[in-house]
C-alpha cells in the first residue's frame, strides 16, 4: 500500500511499490495486489481513508491474503486499528527491512546491531502490537525479538536495548584495535545503493568470493581485502548497501560497520545505471552518506550494469551512430557533473574493467603521493 502525497508523485509512489515487492520477495512472500491513495496526508486513525480501507477489506476477504506491507512508517495505534479492521498482519517498510537484516545477519556483530535497532523500533508501538503479534504470530513480519519478550514489558526492552548498546561498544572497541593494524594503507570502500553489484566489484578487483545475487541486502558485514595493483597496496572494502527510507535506527545501530566507509580514504560510488531510478538512488546514497559523515572524500562514480542499460535503451533498428551519439551524451553528462570522476562498466561482462584498475590505481598513488611524500615503496 501507498499513499501519494505532495511529497511523492503517483509515479514515485510507483517505484517504490516495485522496490517494496522486491523487498517482500527477499523476505519470502509473494506480491499479488497493490493499493494506492491520494491524500493530503495520512490518515491519523488507519492510515488510508475509510473507504480505501474497506476496499482493501473486501480484497483480502475475498483472497487468501496474509500480510498487508505499507511502504511509510505507521504507528503503532495504525497498525493496531488497520489490523483490527483487516484481520491480517500489517507491517510496513521499516518492519520489512528490519526482518530481512534479522535473516541475513550472520556475525554477533551484524546479529546485536540488528536486533538492537528492532527493540528501538519496537518500543514505542509497544503497547498496541504484542497483541496482534501474538494472534498473527509466525511468517515475516516476527523475526527478532521473541514474542513472549515483548509483551512482558516496556521495561525489559529498555534493559536489552542497553545491553546491546553496551555489547556493541565492546565489539566496536575490538574492531577499532583491529583496523587499527592496517598501518598506512590507504583504504577504499565500494557504497551504493543496494544490489547494484558492489560486491561483483569486489570479486573481480580482490579475487575474493563475497555473496553476490539479485536480492536486496546479499551484503550485511564489511569484508576487507588488500589489493595490490602493478606492486601498489591498498584495502579495499565491501559494505552494506543503502535503501531509501531505510529505519533511522538501523543507520543508527550499523554506525560501526559504517565506520569502514567513515574511515576511508576514497569511496568506489557504485551505481545501477539500468535502473529507472538510478538518479534518485544516487541522491539516496549521498543523502546517507552526509548522515554518517563520510561526504566529504574524494569520489569515483562507478556506473555498473552498462549491458542492462544498453538492452534495455536500443532496440535492433537503432542505427550505431545513434547509439553512439547516446552514449557520449549519457557520458558527458556525468564527467560533467563527477568532476571527471565517472567509469561506465559491465561488471558482469567484465567490460571496461582495466580503465576500472587504472582510474583507481591513479587515485592510490596521488594519496600515496601526497600523504608519504619520502616514500616510493608504495608506488613501485
Ligand atoms: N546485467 C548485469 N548484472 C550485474 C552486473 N553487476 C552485477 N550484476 C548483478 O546484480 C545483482 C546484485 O549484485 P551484487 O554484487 O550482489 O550487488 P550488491 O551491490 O553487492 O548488493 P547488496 O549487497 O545486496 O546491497 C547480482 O545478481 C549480479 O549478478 C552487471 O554489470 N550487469
Ligand atoms: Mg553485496
Amino acid at each position: 500500500m501507498g499513499l501519494v502525497t505532495k511529497d511523492q508523485t503517483e509515479s514515485q509512489v510507483n517505484e517504490y511499490l516495485d522496490e517494496l515487492a522486491f523487498l517482500a520477495e527477499t523476505a519470502g512472500a509473494v506480491t499479488v495486489k497493490r493499493f494506492t491513495q491520494k491524500l493530503t496526508h495520512p490518515d491519523s486513525r488507519s492510515f488510508v481513508g475509510k473507504g480505501k480501507l474497506q476496499e482493501i477489506k473486501g480484497y483480502v476477504e475475498s483472497k487468501d491474503i496474509r500480510v498487508i506491507i505499507f511502504d511509510d512508517e505507521l504507528t503503532g495505534a495504525q497498525i493496531n486499528n488497520i489490523e483490527k479492521e483487516l484481520n491480517i498482519k500489517t507491517i510496513d517498510r521499516s518492519d520489512l527491512i528490519l526482518d530481512i537484516f534479522a535473516r541475513r545477519a550472520k556475525t554477533a556483530q551484524a546479529k546485536a546491531q540488528v536486533e538492537l535497532a528492532q527493540y528501538q523500533y519496537i518500543l514505542p508501538r509497544l503497547r498496541g502490537m504484542w497483541k496482534h503479534l501474538e494472534r498473527l504470530g509466525g511468517g515475516i513480519g516476527t523475526r527478532g525479538p521473541g514474542e513472549s519478550e515483548i509483551e512482558t514489558d516496556r521495561r525489559i526492552v529498555r534493559d536489552k536495548i542497553s545491553l546491546l548498546r553496551k555489547r556493541l561498544k565492546e565489539i566496536d572497541r575490538q574492531a577499532f584495535t583491529q583496523r587499527k593494524d592496517r598501518g598506512e594503507f590507504i583504504r577504499i570502500a565500494l557504497v551504493g545503493y543496494t544490489n547494484v553489484g558492489k560486491s561483483t566489484i569486489m570479486n573481480l578487483l580482490s579475487k575474493r568470493d563475497v555473496f553476490a545475487e539479485n536480492k536486496l541486502f546479499a551484503t550485511l558485514d564489511t569484508t576487507t581485502s588488500k589489493v595490490v595493483f602493478e606492486t601498489t597496496p591498498f584495502l579495499l572494502s565491501d559494505t552494506v548497501g543503502f535503501i531509501r527510507k531505510l529505519p533511522h535506527h538501523l543507520v543508527e545501530s550499523f554506525k560501526s560497520t559504517l565506520d569502514e566507509v567513515r574511515e576511508a580514504d576514497i569511496l568506489l560510488h557504485v551505481v545501477d545505471i539500468s535502473h529507472p531510478g538510478y538518479e534518485d538512488q544516487i541522491g539516496v546514497v549521498n543523502k546517507t552518506l552526509q548522515e554518517i559523515g563520510a561526504f566529504e572524500k574524494p569520489v569515483i562514480t562507478i556506473f555498473n550494469k552498462m549491458d542492462l542499460y544498453e538492452a534495455r535503451t536500443f532496440d535492433q533498428w537503432l542505427a550505431d551512430e545513434t547509439k553512439n551519439e547516446i552514449l557520449a551524451d549519457l557520458y558527458e553528462r556525468w564527467q560533467r557533473e563527477t568532476n571527471r570522476n565517472a567509469i561506465f562498466i559491465s561488471a558482469l561482462e567484465k567490460r571496461n574493467i582495466d580503465e576500472l584498475r587504472k582510474t583507481i590505481l591513479d587515485k592510490v598513488r596521488e594519496l600515496y603521493r601526497v600523504r608519504y611524500p619520502y616514500k616510493t615503496e608504495f608506488m613501485y
